[in-house]
C-alpha cells in the first residue's frame, strides 16, 4: 500500500549569487588594458507551485534538503555569469507552508499558484563596475550575496468537499469504492483504513465532488482510543460530512452521537457543519418490502430534528445511490 504522507519537513536554500570576475583587457601593443572582470550571475529562487494533479509529498520523500542552484561567477572580457536555476518545488493543492515554529507562511488553494519563498543571492560586481577616475584598475570584485535558506514544514489538509465520519467497518470504503474512482482496501474488520482516502464523485461530465474516506472513529477517539482523531485535520475544510452508521446496529442514533461528540472534542466547528447521516448496508435488511419496514423501525429511533437527514443505502447492492447522487448536486449547489 502506498504510504500517505501528509506533513514532511524540508531544509530549503536559494543559490549564492555569482562572484565577480577581476580581469583586465589584454590588446596588442597595450601593456596594460582598463578593467573588464563581468558580473556573477543571481543565485536560483525557490520556488513552490501547486499542482493538482499529485495528491501528497511521496516525490519529495526523499529529499531532506532541495537547494536551487548557484549563479556562475562573471568573466573576463565583461562577460555576466549566467544566473542559477531555480529549484521548483510541486506540492499538491491544499498544502500549507510553514516554518518550523508552526507559523503559516502560504497556502496553496489553487491549481497553479506559484509563490516565490526564497530569494537567491545577487551576483558580485566585476572589476569593471569599479573603475573610476582615480582608480582605473581597481583589483577588486565583489563576492556573490548568499541565497535565503528556511527550514519549513509542509502540511497538506486535503480539500475534499465531503468528509466520511464512522466507526470501524461501517462501510465507508466501500461507499467511496462504488461511488467514485478511489479504490482503497475494504476488509471485515476494524480499522482497514489506516490513512485517508480521496475520491473524485462525478455526478455529470462537468460537476464532481471530492469525497475523503478516513480511518474509523471509536468512542473515547479524542483520548486517544483506536486511532485518535488526528486525522480529523483531512477533513476540517470539507462543507459537507456524511455520517456513516450501520444499518444493522441495535443503537443506530446512539452511534451517531457518540461520533458527533468525538467530532465536537476534536473542532466544535468542525461538528457544526452541515451533515447527513446514510444508514448502510441495508441489503441485509432483506427484500424491498422488509426494507421498507425495517427502514421505518430504524428511523423512529432518531430524534425529530434528526429524521431529515436520514439516507438509506447499500454501496453493495447498488440501492440508494441515486439519493445520494441528488444530495450531492444539493451540496455542490451550496443548498444542503
Ligand atoms: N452487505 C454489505 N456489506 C457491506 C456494505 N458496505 C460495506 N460492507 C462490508 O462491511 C465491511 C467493512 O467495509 P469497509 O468499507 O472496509 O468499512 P470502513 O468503514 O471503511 O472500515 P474501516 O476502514 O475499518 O474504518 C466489509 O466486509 C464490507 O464488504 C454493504 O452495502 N452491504
Ligand atoms: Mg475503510
Amino acid at each position: 500500500m502506498e504510504k500517505f504522507i501528509d506533513v514532511i519537513r524540508l531544509s530549503l536554500g536559494a543559490g549564492h549569487g555569482g562572484k565577480g570576475a577581476v580581469s583586465f583587457r589584454r590588446e596588442s601593443g597595450v601593456p596594460f588594458g582598463g578593467p573588464n572582470g563581468g558580473d556573477g550571475g543571481r543565485g536560483g529562487d525557490v520556488v513552490l507551485v501547486a499542482d493538482q494533479s499529485l495528491s501528497s509529498f511521496a516525490h519529495l520523500y526523499s529529499f531532506h534538503e532541495v537547494l536551487a542552484k548557484d549563479g556562475e561567477p562573471g568573466g573576463g572580457n565583461n562577460c555576466h555569469g549566467s544566473d542559477g536555476e531555480d529549484a521548483v518545488i510541486k506540492v499538491p493543492v491544499g498544502t500549507v507552508l510553514k516554518d518550523t515554529a508552526d507559523r503559516e507562511i502560504h497556502d496553496f488553494t489553487v491549481n497553479g499558484d506559484a509563490f516565490l519563498f526564497l530569494k537567491g543571492g545577487l551576483g558580485g560586481r566585476g572589476n569593471a563596475r569599479f573603475a573610476t577616475s582615480v582608480n582605473q584598475a581597481p583589483r577588486y570584485a565583489q563576492k556573490g550575496l548568499e541565497g535565503d535558506r528556511a527550514d519549513v514544514v509542509l502540511e497538506i489538509k486535503l480539500i475534499a468537499d465531503i468528509g466520511l465520519v464512522g466507526f470501524p467497518n461501517a462501510g465507508k470504503s466501500t461507499f467511496i469504492a462504488a461511488i467514485t474512482n478511489a479504490r482503497p482496501k475494504i476488509a471485515p474488520y476494524p480499522f482497514t483504513t489506516l490513512t485517508p482516502n480521496l475520491g473524485i464523485y462525478r455526478l455529470d461530465g462537468e460537476h464532481s465532488l471530492v469525497i475523503a474516506d478516513i480511518p474509523g472513529i471509536i468512542e473515547g477517539a479524542h483520548e486517544g482510543k483506536g486511532l485518535g482523531l488526528e486525522f480529523l485535520r483531512h477533513i476540517e475544510r470539507t462543507r459537507f460530512l456524511f455520517y456513516l452508521i450501520d444499518c444493522t446496529s441495535d443503537t443506530p442514533a446512539e452511534d451517531f452521537e457518540v461520533l458527533r461528540r468525538e467530532l465536537a472534542a476534536h473542532s466544535e466547528a468542525l461538528a457544526a457543519k452541515p451533515f447527513a447521516i446514510g444508514l448502510s448496508k441495508v441489503d441485509l435488511l432483506g427484500t424491498a418490502e422488509d426494507r421498507v419496514l425495517f427502514e421505518g423501525d430504524i428511523t423512529s429511533k432518531f430524534p425529530e430534528e434528526l429524521k431529515p437527514h436520514l439516507v438509506y443505502f447499500s454501496s453493495v447492492a447498488h440501492v440508494g445511490l441515486e439519493t445520494i447522487r441528488e444530495l450531492g448536486w444539493k451540496i455542490l449547489r451550496g443548498e444542503r
